[in-house]
């Protein structure tokens, strides 16, 4: 799918979005479960193609030799094969859609939601010029984002920032994302972001050093947010214990699905720590998910949680569109959402079925 404009990270840019759906049928209805990798192992270790090998070998035949497909029972049956959360997502989460639409339960419901629509921020790729930034973060302001982030990287962070700040103000909502691009030796540049009063600052060393954030988290005021470094429940209690970061990004795809999505909004709430939904660029069938998981208590940040229009001129579903700032929870069965089949065909490049 084409994006409506590039997307540049610390990570690399991207100008159009492969996407990898699963697709579960039961006897009764279907249920669709989104993969949120990119076509190479860029972001985390996993990319689309071994995520598609993976699923065929491997976790798509462990699923069906299950006696029933509890959802529950999914992530135990596929924990034999290591990691691969984002494929295993994909596949937890086509079995929970269909599950949850048998039983006509909503994904929302399910989960625990308390709210029927959810606050939405927007992410703002690196630019080629500060005038080219101002312009897109003028639109998302005026489309009535409630929260900017800014991605970051060595070179391209003090200066958007400020400019970002003497342009729309000290009161505009504002955080940046690095995605692994510094080390601790940069703590006196990221320090200098203390000024400007960022709501926090995602992801700023790489993946593996909790240590070095909890080092970091003493040497700058901006309070720390992990994303690639929370990779489980387990992974969210360390990091918190061992000081690494005040609020979490919580991705279903990045976690392994949205039962272990719950169990670190849990842990995060029992440890006083705010959470807020992370995105992958999804489509509306990841997006829906998202926004239900978004209407937990414990979700009191804006998300990334975008409207469709902010990646795609047409969606896979229905548009997510903003009104008030804020994104409608889907109150149908499962995600409450399904594709619409001209859009999807007109997409799809290729399909694979494999039968019980
Ligand atoms: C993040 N998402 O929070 C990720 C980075 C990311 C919205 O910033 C295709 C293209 C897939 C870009 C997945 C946002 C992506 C992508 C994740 C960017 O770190
Ligand atoms: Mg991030």
């Amino acid at each position: 799918m084409p994006l409506v404009s590039p997307f540049r990270t610390s990570f690399g840019v991207q100008t159009t979005r492969d996407l990898l759906l699963v697709r579960a049928e039961t006897t009764e209805t279907e249920g669709y479960g989104e993969c949120g990798t990119i076509p190479a192992p860029l972001y985390s270790s996993e990319y689309t193609d071994g995520a598609i090998e993976v699923l065929r070998r491997f976790l798509v035949p462990a699923a069906l030799a299950m006696p029933v497909p509890d959802p529950w029972l999914i992530a135990p049956a596929l924990a034999p094969m290591r990691g691969h959360r984002m494929a295993k997502s994909a596949l937890e989460t086509a079995v929970l859609d269909a599950w949850l639409r048998e039983r006509d339960l909503s994904l929302g419901g399910w989960l625990g939601a308390v709210h029927d629509r959810v606050p939405a921020g927007v992410s703002v790729g690196i630019m080629d010029s500060i005038a080219e930034l101002l312009d897109a973060v003028e639109g998302y302001l005026d489309e009535g984002y409630q929260r900017i982030k800014l991605k970051i990287r060595p070179g391209w962070d003090l200066e958007p920032v400020r400019a970002v700040r003497e342009r729309f103000g000290d009161d505009i909502p504002l955080q940046v994302d690095a995605n692994t691009a510094y080390t601790l030796a940069d703590a006196p540049i990221l320090a200098r972001l203390d000024r400007f009063g960022l709501l926090l600052i995602e992801q700023p060393l790489e993946e593996e050093d909790i240590r070095g954030h909890a080092r970091l988290a003493r040497l700058i005021r901006t309070p720390i947010c992990l994303d690639e470094s929370i990779t489980s429940a387990r992974a969210a209690a360390d990091a918190i214990a061992l000081g690494a970061c005040s609020i979490v990004n919580i991705k279903p795809g990045r976690v392994g699905g949205y039962l272990e999505s719950r169990r670190i909004h849990d842990v995060c709430v029992a440890n006083d720590v705010p959470v807020w939904c992370g995105g992958m660029l999804e489509s509306g069938l990841g997006r829906a998910a998202n926004v239900a998981l978004a209407a937990m208590p414990g979700f009191v940040l804006p998300g990334d949680t975008s409207a469709s229009g902010r990646y795609y001129r047409t969606d896979l579903t229905e548009p997510f569109v903003l009104t008030d700032g804020r994104l409608t929870v889907p109150r149908g069965p499962g995600i409450g959402i399904a594709p619409i089949p001209e859009a999807l065909d007109e997409v799809t490049v290729s399909t694979e079925w494999i039968p019980a």
